[in-house]
């Protein structure tokens, strides 16, 4: 597809030769700069100052040797990454995902969504991801943790309470973010907030662990309000069973609907009674099992061995919440035929082009997800704030604000639609309030 401006086309052209093979980079900066078109047509400024160019550029990109010893002894070598991309409006904030697909493109799609989605959720974080190609599938507490002890001890050198601070993401949770924290703590002498995530006991937050989840649902319930409608009795399909998946599942539930199937990277369980998401919980979060195992407690349940045919159960509610491009054209088509009114992601860049396209020009509600699965990193930086207090706030009270920046994101993604005649669109929304938050801030800066 072409730009109507020819300046955006040959920015493109550029971003892919210098950035070759990273496709996913590639497609989340394709989408936000065909969002913030009619931007730069009405406010020329941005394009003389080269905001555009320097957004599109990470500030620092870090790429390490990460050696740790197995349990038999064996020297192994996984890559790390941190790619430091915006500090503009407040210190780089982003979570680190272990996963053996993560390479260069990935953490830098990652780190470039990350920027608009912390912008939006009105808390001064900057944007950024890392991470690694580690497996941490199939690795013994042992293992997990030597290679954490590793990893830190690079990434501690360029990172801090101030100036960059890592949360989890796929393959990374509260044992990771613990070893992480242990390792930062002993080799910095310091014990600062510089990872999120963090437990209970050494300065984590209350609704830390349910608010991408939560948060997703805060954000699903504006969108419903729109048809007149609600959660209570729908039917609902969440991809995945991590951290997003299972306290999105939850948070649905509370709110009276029925959640009739999940995934893992292996296949799904359909279960049409209501999944059982206390069992989900001790197979996923305890044993670190598959999700197959279900069915040895539910015979009743359908297990299929292909994790993508998930959308091919009929929703009302279709929650994307495992990986990137997971939903395709085809997928798009089959939820839309079956009922589904709305879709929201929970997962960063679930939906392909393709997929996107057609839930907008069918008139689905589309929640895109630099937008709904906010909640996440803006508890995040809820944490940074009781951190710096040395304080804690209860449940309730961290709930409620989390419920509070969904719905300004949710307001201020459908008014910045409007405002540039994309009336619903709330993909154009989110990326072009995103954008000028960011870009103001920019030009302000100067050319830093
Ligand atoms: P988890 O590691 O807790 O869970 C990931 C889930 O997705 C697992 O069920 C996993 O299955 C599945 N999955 C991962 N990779 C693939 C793949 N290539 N194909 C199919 N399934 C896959 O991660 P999270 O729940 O934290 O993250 C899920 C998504 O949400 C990611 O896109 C992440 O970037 C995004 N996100 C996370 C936030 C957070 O706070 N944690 C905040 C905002 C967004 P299996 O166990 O088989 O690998
Ligand atoms: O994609 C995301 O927003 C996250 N993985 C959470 C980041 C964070 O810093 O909490």
């Amino acid at each position: 597809m072409c730009f109507r401006l020819p300046y955006l086309n040959e920015l493109m052209q550029r971003l892919t030769e210098r950035n070759r093979g990273e496709t996913e980079f590639h497609q989340a900066v394709r989408e936000v700069l065909e969002s913030i078109e009619p931007v730069l047509e009405k406010h020329p400024e941005y394009i003389e100052k080269g905001v555009v160019e320097r957004m599109v550029e990470p500030e620092r990109i870090i790429k390490f040797r990460v050696p740790w010893v197995d349990d038999a002894g064996f020297v192994r070598v996984n890559r790390g990454f941190r790619v430091q991309f915006s500090s503009a409006i407040g210190p780089y904030k982003g979570g680190l995902r272990f996963h053996p697909s993560v390479y260069e493109g990935i953490v830098k799609f990652l780190g470039f969504e990350q920027i608009f989605k912390n912008s939006l959720t009105g808390l001064p974080i900057g944007g950024a991801k890392g991470g690694s190609d580690f497996d941490p599938k199939g690795k013994s507490d042992g293992e997990v943790m030597r290679f954490c002890q590793s990893f830190m001890t690079e990434l501690s050198k360029h990172i801090g309470s101030n100036t960059d601070i890592p949360a989890g993401d796929i393959g990374v949770g509260a044992r990771e973010i613990g070893f992480m924290f242990g390792q930062y703590k002993r080799i910095r002498n310091g014990f600062t907030g510089v990872l999120t995530g963090k437990g209970l006991n050494y300065g984590g937050s209350l609704v830390r662990t349910e608010a991408t989840g939560y948060g997703l649902c805060y954000f699903t319930e504006e969108m419903l309000k729109e048809k007149g409608t609600d959660f209570n009795g729908k039917t609902v399909v969440i991809s995945g069973s991590g951290n997003v998946a299972i306290y999105a599942a939850e948070k649905a539930s509370q709110l009276g609907a029925t959640v009739v199937a999940m995934s893992d990277s292996d296949g799904y369980i359909y279960h049409k009674s209501g999944i059982d998401l206390e069992l989900i919980k001790k197979i996923k979060e305890q044993r670190r099992g598959r999700i197959y195992e279900y069915r040895d407690i539910h015979p009743e349940a359908e297990y299929v061995a292909d994790c993508s045919r998930i959308w091919e159960i009929r929703c009302d509610i279709a929650l994307p919440c495992a990986t990137q491009n997971e939903l395709d054209k085809k997928s798009a088509e089959l939820l839309i035929k079956n009922g589904c009114i709305a879709v929201a992601e929970g997962a960063n860049m679930p939906s392909t082009p393709e997929a996107v396209e057609c839930f907008l020009s069918n008139g689905i509600l589309f929640g895109p997800a630099k937008a709904a699965n906010a909640g996440g990193v803006a508890t995040s930086a809820l944490e940074m704030t009781q951190n710096s207090m040395r304080y804690s706030w209860d449940f309730d009270k961290v709930d409620a604000m989390l419920k509070d920046i969904m719905v300004n994101i949710y307001r201020s993604s459908s008014e910045a639609a409007e405002e540039y005649g994309m009336k619903g669109n709330l993909v154009a929304g989110a990326n072009i309030a995103g954008f000028i938050k960011v870009a103001d801030t920019m030009l302000s800066h100067g050319v830093v």
